[in-house]
């Protein structure tokens, strides 16, 4: 279902003695913290590794309108479906920004859509499992754009411009959404026993997936290495997922539920939590499309693309429309 790996065309670290004057140049930028802008000169790896990220990153905040789009004629109230309903536009909207700014690279939107439709470019794994309750919500919220905050507010700060502006707004509406997630949870643990368990059992089933957004062990992160050097990636994947469990855990404690790992314990001398081995073999499991809602979540999104052609075509026969009037007008 999914093509392991992006092949990118550089397999080792470039070191200064094998890179051409054009790439030290490109190089002593990024070292020196000046941003790539789209017309400027970029190796051709650089262009695909972004391109392989941003577009990854955009079908994931696609793919992830789909769990909680799933609750929205379910919100509790009417205050709780308009903040859902906002939620949900929202990320619609960080789809589109990212879209935009990997276009600006050279690969159009139509190709990108294609290529998550047929397989064969990634989304995050943590949107191939299932909502099941409303604590899911407060849940996702909470964890999912809690851990997508942690992984997003160092690519503000990346080499290339376009990716780097358009992470600054998705990264002010991301602090919403996890505050309104941990607002639900709030709610549910200071309610009845039975809202308190649901807000538990939301935590017991989305702590470990949420771990698994980080990417796996850095150990195991084919490519890290090159994009630190390039300054795509400025925290490692498992810096980033130790500062959010560190971040993570007294919030459990505040809401007096437990996390769901026998392992977990604070270490003083590190001045961090030590936690329980991930089940990477699940995480691999759903990155090659055998997760609860891998089918589920591609065949909605083909769906929904086939059934907006309707519109694509409008937009299109509108635009020629327009500019064969505007022709007439010049005539
Ligand atoms: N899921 O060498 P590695 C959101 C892949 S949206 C699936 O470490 P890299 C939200 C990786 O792509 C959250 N695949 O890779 C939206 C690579 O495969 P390819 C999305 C994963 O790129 C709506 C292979 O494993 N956030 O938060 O250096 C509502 C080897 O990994 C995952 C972003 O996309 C995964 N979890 O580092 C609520 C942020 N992890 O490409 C919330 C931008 C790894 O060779 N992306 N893989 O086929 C990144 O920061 C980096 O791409 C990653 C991975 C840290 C995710």
């Amino acid at each position: 279902m999914y093509a392991q790996l992006v092949e990118t065309g550089q397999k080792n670290l470039r070191q200064r003695e094998d890179m051409s004057p054009e790439e030290r140049a490109f190089q002593d930028r990024v070292d020196a913290d000046i941003k790539i802008e789209a017309k400027d000169w970029m190796p051709d790896a650089y262009r695909k590794t972004l391109i392989r990220q941003i577009q990854q990153h955009a079908h994931s905040e696609i793919v992830g309108m789909l769990p909680e789009g799933n609750w929205i004629g379910r919100a509790p109230s009417l205050q709780r479906k308009a903040i859902l309903m906002a939620k949900v536009q929202d990320e619609g909207g960080h789809g589109l920004y990212l879209y935009g700014a990997a276009e600006t690279l050279g690969v159009s939107r139509d190709q990108m859509v294609a290529d998550l439709h047929a397989g064969n470019s990634k989304y995050s794994s943590i949107f191939n499992y299932p909502t099941l309750t409303w604590a899911d919500i407060g849940a996702i919220g909470w964890l999912v754009d809690g851990a997508a905050i942690m992984n997003q507010i160092p690519l503000c700060r990346c080499s290339y411009g376009p990716y780097a502006r358009a992470m600054v707004r998705i990264c002010k509406e991301e602090s919403f959404h996890q505050r309104q997630g941990y607002d639900i949870m709030l709610k549910l643990c200071a309610g009845t026993p039975e809202q308190k368990a649901m807000a538990q059992d939301a935590l017991n089933r989305w702590w470990w997936p949420s771990l698994m957004m980080f990417g796996p062990p850095d150990a195991d992160s084919v490519h890290s290495a090159q994009s630190a050097q390039w300054k795509i990636k400025l925290l490692s994947n498992d810096e980033l997922r130790q500062r959010f469990v560190d971040q993570t855990v007294p919030q459990a404690d505040h809401l007096g539920i437990a996390m769901p790992d026998p392992d977990l314990r604070w270490n003083a001398d590190g001045g961090r939590y030590d936690f329980g081995a991930i089940d990477w073999t699940e995480f691999h499991s759903v990155l090659k499309g055998n997760g609860p809602c891998n089918r589920e979540r591609l065949a909605a999104r083909v769906k929904a693309w086939d059934d907006g052609a309707w519109v694509r075509d409008a937009a299109v026969a509108h635009a020629a429309k327009c500019a064969a009037r505007a022709v007439r007008a010049a005539a």
